[in-house]
């Protein structure tokens, strides 16, 4: 079904209203399903029309509240349900975190994502985060959180203070995700989301591959994403890291094409998007990363942790964009 006409973002749409078409599941399963070297030239195609192809956005990651969450995900260290043996904390000191953004700042990060272990921010909760997003701002940077489901009232005070993005995922596909989580339907997400586009905040929005799902559900959360009322203005991939003591601790990690293919789909469904090769990269060479660039991603978390597991280091990073020749996109690039 088409809605406008199907650019798939050529580079005149860039700056102007995002022009658009709805996928089918069909169609989104073609494309995945294609002989690769098709699917990449086409996704890397897609990605030259409507970004730098040498420029990947660096964001980093804080975890201002650690553990002890309600909410029973099944790849998560930090849901009170499972036994990773994490440390819980209580919600840090507004101070601390913007000295951490200040350092994160320093060593190139454009954006600053917070993030808290809660089913969703209570009241008192919410006037400490607003400090935290007024305080990053003031430093330059882009700003974002993830702290549950929010509510109209409380996607709106968020806007107030300045946050940019708002981080909240679907995680799989509508079918797999009873499979995942029990303690918040997928119907719920959706709702959070509506709240976050409605209140003007920007949306990071997308999920977690090789958590035992079929080839079917990670084009179907895709399509579910590119269709949403507009595509989220940041899509996260995450490569399961499977988490002793949690149900998917031992998970059979995902062949990596795969993981390249839902990297170039994602690109093709949403042209406009930053696709973020987000959680996992430890655990993929320097050439899955480079394929993953070639087909999309253009976006990835920097530092050594994420928010309890690690991550490369700054060196190692380093490393590998200088053999790709890719560059750190400056602050408010497109
Ligand atoms: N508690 C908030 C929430 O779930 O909305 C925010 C934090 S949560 C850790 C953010 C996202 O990180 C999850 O939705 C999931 O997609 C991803 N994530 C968490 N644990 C992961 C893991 N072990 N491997 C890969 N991705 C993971
Ligand atoms: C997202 O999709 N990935 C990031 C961010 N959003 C908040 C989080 C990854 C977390 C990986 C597991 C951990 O560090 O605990
Ligand atoms: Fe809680 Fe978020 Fe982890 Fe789920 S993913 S258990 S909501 S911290």
């Amino acid at each position: 079904m088409t809605l406008v006409s199907p650019t798939e973002g050529s580079t005149a749409d860039r700056g102007a209203a995002r022009s658009r078409r709805l996928w089918s599941q069909a169609e989104a399963r073609a494309l995945y399903e294609s002989p690769l070297n098709e699917l990449l030239f086409r996704a890397h195609c897609v990605h030259r029309a409507n970004f730098d192809p040498n420029r990947v956005q660096l964001s980093r990651l804080l975890s201002i509240k650690t553990g002890g969450c309600p909410e029973d995900c099944g790849y998560c260290s930090q849901s009170a349900h499972h036994n990773s043996g994490l440390k819980a904390s209580k919600l840090m000191a507004v101070e601390r975190v913007i000295e951490e953004a200040r350092k994160a700042r320093d060593a190139g990060a454009t954006r600053y994502c917070m993030g808290a272990a809660w089913r969703s921010p209570k009241a008192r909760d919410m006037e400490v985060v607003v400090a935290m997003v007024e305080g990053v701002k003031a430093l330059g940077m882009e700003t974002c959180m993830t702290l549950g489901m929010l509510d109209v009232e409380q996607a709106q005070q968020l806007k107030t203070a300045g946050l940019d993005y708002y981080n909240h995922n679907i995680d799989t596909s509508e079918r797999y995700y009873g499979e995942v989580i029990t303690t918040r339907s997928f119907a719920d997400r959706l709702e959070t989301l509506a709240n976050v586009r409605d209140s003007g905040i920007k949306v990071c929005c997308g999920g977690i591959v090789g958590m035992g799902e079929e080839p079917v559900d990670r084009v179907d959360m895709l399509v579910t994403l590119a269709n949403l009322p507009e595509p989220p203005d940041s899509v996260p991939i995450n490569m399961l890291i499977p988490i002793e003591g949690t149900p998917l601790g031992h998970e059979r990690p995902i062949e990596p094409i795969e993981f390249v293919r839902t990297i170039a789909l994602a690109r093709i469904l949403m042209p406009q998007s930053y696709v973020r090769l987000s959680a996992g990269r430890t655990a993929m060479s320097e050439e899955m990363q480079a394929l993953c660039f070639f087909a999309g991603a253009n976006s990835v978390f920097v530092g050594d942790t994420l928010l309890t597991a690690d991550n490369p280091s700054e060196d190692k990073d380093t490393a590998l964009f200088r053999k790709l020749g890719i560059e750190p996109m400056e602050l408010s690039a497109r």
